[in-house]
């Protein structure tokens, strides 16, 4: 058995469930930030069969899209006349980050 941790942006969360759902996957869903944008973000939590794993990664995959996201960071023009101004850095977020990690054992007591 294996776990997958999968993050998506929450634009996916709703159409992801959905499809778990669907094909009868168990999944437990986590409200989540990211650590660069510091936005939200959606993170699954899967415990899969060893042969539904890639069924699984298949379902995250065509429900994830990739996004590109604007943030603005400040910059300094001038440090000694203090004028700083901010510029837009683009960012392609996603689709999904996946992480597929050995369960040494699993419990439902
Ligand atoms: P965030 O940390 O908010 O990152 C959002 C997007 O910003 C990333 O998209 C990536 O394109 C960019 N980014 C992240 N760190 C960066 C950096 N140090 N310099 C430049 N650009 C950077 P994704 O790679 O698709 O990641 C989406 C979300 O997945 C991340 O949100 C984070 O919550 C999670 N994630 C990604 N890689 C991870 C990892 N190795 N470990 C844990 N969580 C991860």
């Amino acid at each position: 058995m294996k776990l997958v941790i999968a993050i998506v942006q929450d634009q996916d969360q709703n159409i992801l469930s959905n499809a778990f759902l669907e094909a009868n996957v168990r999944a437990t869903k986590l409200s989540s930030t990211g650590g660069f944008l510091r936005s939200g973000n959606t993170t699954f939590l899967l415990g899969v069969e060893d042969h539904l794993v890639d069924e699984v990664l298949d379902i995250i995959k065509s429900c994830s899209e990739s996004r590109e996201q604007y943030i603005s960071s400040p910059i300094h023009l001038d440090v000694s006349l203090d004028i700083s101004a901010s510029y837009p850095i683009r960012v392609e977020v996603g689709g999904a980050t996946v992480f597929v990690l050995p369960i040494d054992s699993f419990h439902q007591f």
